[in-house]
C-alpha cells in the first residue's frame, strides 16, 4: 500500500486533483481509497472512502467550545490527530493499493500545526509515503508569486520530510507559453534569475533573487509537473514521478 498526501494553498486544487487522479488510477486498474481530512469541507468533488467529518463536525466543535467558524477550523485541525488510529484502521480494512489523502483547505492548518506532521507519520506508519505539493498556476505566472510558492513548498518539505512531488496545478487556466516558462524556471535556476532581473525591481528583485539562491544552495529541487484536473493533462507524468518515488519505478500493483 502507498499513501499519497495532496497539499497546497487554499484553492490550489487539492480536492479536484484528488478526485481526478483517483479516477485516473482506477481506470488504470488500481485499487484506490480516498481519505478526506478536511473537517471544514462542505461539498467534495468525490465520495470519500474515509471521511474525517464522520469523526469531527465543525458545527459540533463550534457549539461545544463556543467558537466561531475560524476558531473551530483551527481546533478541528488539532483534533484530527486524536483520530489517527481510527483512520488508520479504516484504511487497513479497505487495504487498497493506493491511498490518496486530501488535506484541509487552508494549508497552514495542516502543515504548520503539530497535528499535520503527526498524522502524516501515524497514518499507516509502515507504508511508503509521498506528498504532492501544488503550485497554483494562477499565482505562479510572475517570478514574485513563483518564488514565494517555492519558499512555501520548501517550508512544507521542512515540516514533513517526506518525498515530495511538485505539481503546477490548474495548468489549463494559463497559456501553454506560460506553462512552459514556469516549468523552465523550475528546471533552470539561471532562467529564473534572468526573469527576476527583467520583471522585478528594487527590494522585490533583491529578496526574490536571494530567496531562490538560498533554496538552490540547500540542494532542494522543485521540478514542476504541469497537471490539469479538468483535462487530465499531465496525469501520466505525475503518476510516473510517484511510482519512481514509491515503487522504484514499478507499478503500484503487479
Ligand atoms: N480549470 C481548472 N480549475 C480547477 C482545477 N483544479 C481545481 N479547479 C477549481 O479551483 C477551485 C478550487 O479547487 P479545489 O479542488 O476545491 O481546491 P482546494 O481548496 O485546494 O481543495 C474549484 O473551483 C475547482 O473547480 C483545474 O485543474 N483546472
Ligand atoms: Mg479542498
Amino acid at each position: 500500500m502507498f499513501i499519497i498526501f495532496v497539499i497546497g494553498t487554499a484553492g490550489s486544487g487539492k480536492s479536484l486533483l484528488t478526485s481526478a487522479f483517483a479516477e485516473w488510477l482506477r481506470l488504470a486498474k488500481q485499487d484506490v481509497a480516498i481519505v478526506s481530512l478536511d473537517p471544514g469541507a462542505v461539498r467534495l468533488p468525490y465520495t470519500p472512502d474515509v471521511d474525517i467529518r464522520d469523526y469531527i463536525r465543525i458545527e459540533d466543535v463550534m457549539e461545544e467550545y463556543h467558537l466561531g467558524p475560524n476558531g473551530a477550523l483551527i481546533l478541528a485541525a488539532d483534533l484530527i490527530a486524536d483520530e489517527a488510529g481510527s483512520i488508520s484502521s479504516e484504511i487497513e480494512d479497505l487495504n487498497p493499493d493506493v491511498v490518496l489523502v486530501d488535506t484541509p483547505g487552508q494549508m497552514e492548518l495542516f502543515a504548520f500545526r503539530a497535528s499535520g506532521p503527526y498524522i502524516v507519520h501515524e497514518l499507516a506508519p509502515r507504508e511508503p509515503k509521498a506528498l504532492i505539493y501544488l503550485f497554483d498556476s494562477v499565482f505562479c505566472s510572475n517570478p514574485l508569486g513563483y518564488v514565494s510558492n517555492l519558499f512555501l513548498s520548501a517550508a512544507v518539505y521542512h515540516r514533513f520530510f517526506v518525498p515530495q512531488v511538485h505539481v503546477l496545478s490548474k495548468c489549463d487556466l494559463i497559456s501553454p507559453e506560460d506553462v512552459h516558462r514556469i516549468v523552465d524556471w523550475s528546471a533552470k535556476p539561471k532562467v529564473l534569475e534572468q526573469s527576476i532581473e527583467e520583471k522585478l525591481e528594487d527590494a522585490k528583485r533583491l529578496l526574490s533573487r536571494n530567496m531562490m539562491r538560498a533554496i538552490y544552495q540547500l540542494g532542494l529541487r522543485f521540478l514542476l509537473i504541469p497537471v490539469s484536473a479538468k483535462t487530465n493533462e499531465g496525469m501520466i507524468n505525475l503518476n510516473t514521478a510517484l511510482e519512481r518515488i514509491l515503487a522504484g519505478g514499478d507499478k503500484y500493483t503487479y
